[in-house]
């Protein structure tokens, strides 16, 4: 089968350009990786070239060893995948040592995956491990109001977690283990994807400060959905605040409760403190 013909390919590309035509992915910002199934690899087999050579990833992620991924590249447009998906994206293989990865397929015309390869494989490596392989998406956007957001409350978990919960009510079941947040620090590198994946082990989103939004899950819709919800949710926190700058009334932590009792979702208690 031809890889463009592939149905994880096709929905690779469907949800870069949802990213896009969200607004969160100018010119080069955001980053998407699927870990690519055993039998989706042997649909596109014949179409890999496993003659490139290995390059360094910048980190280990040992137990990714052997395991294909679809990454988009690094420096293309989002706004270009649907349009030339075999310029924007690529299918990388990690070696045995789990510290190099050489491209099999898409860049044809030069270029290397994502720069932020060592965060999406180091959160794949845990999310792996901890959803005993469910997990199969990482995704990275600029998304408009979460990173509004960073510029005006405090950059805790409890805080992020509590006020995006309040503003929506699906919020509290769609991420019922909370968000993570990290303070600024120099995109690209080991050091930010050691910080994201420590907080991977606790929860499926990270809100990078003042930069964007990483969120794992098992498949393209759901990991969409998971930060479309977070965003939105963000978006009526800035209308909340442009409005006036105290809410009126909100849901209340025994509010929470309940709702956790009825759609069977585990709600931290340190989540719902009194304010
Ligand atoms: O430009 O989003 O974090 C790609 C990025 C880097
Ligand atoms: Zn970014």
């Amino acid at each position: 089968m031809k890889v463009l013909d592939a149905s994880f390919v096709k929905k690779f590309i469907q949800m870069c350009n949802d990213g896009w035509e969200q607004g969160w992915h100018e010119r080069n910002g955001g980053n998407l990786s699927y870990r690519i199934k055993n039998e989706e690899i042997d649909e596109v087999k014949e179409q890999l070239d496993l003659s490139g050579e290995w390059k360094e990833i910048g980190t280990t992620v040992l137990k990714l060893a052997g395991e294909y991924f679809l990454v988009t590249g690094s420096g293309k447009f989002f706004r270009n995948v649907i349009l030339d998906p075999e310029d924007s994206i690529c299918i990388i293989k990690i070696d045995e040592t789990g510290s190099k990865y050489k491209i099999c397929w898409g860049l044809v015309n030069g270029g290397r995956p994502t720069s932020e390869l060592p965060s999406h494989l180091m959160n794949h490596e845990v999310k792996k491990e901890l959803t005993g392989g469910k997990h199969r998406v990482i995704y990275h956007a600029h998304t408009t109001n979460v990173i509004a957001l960073t510029f005006v409350l405090p950059l805790k978990d409890e805080v992020f977690t509590r006020e995006l919960w309040e503003m929506a009510t699906e919020c509290p079941v769609v991420f019922p283990d909370g968000i993570g947040v990290i303070g600024w620090m120099v995109p690209g590198g080991r050091d930010i994807a050691v910080a994201t994946s420590e907080m991977m082990k606790k929860y499926d989103v990270v809100i990078w400060a003042h930069h964007g939004i990483f969120g794992s899950g098992e498949d393209f819709d759901t990991t969409f959905g998971l930060v479309h919800t977070v965003e939105k949710s963000a978006e009526i926190y800035v209308k909340v605040m442009s409005m006036a700058p105290k809410k009126l009334q909100t849901i209340k932590p025994d509010e929470f409760r309940n709702l956790a009792a009825d759609f069977h979702v585990a709600l931290p208690e340190r989540f719902l403190y009194e304010k």
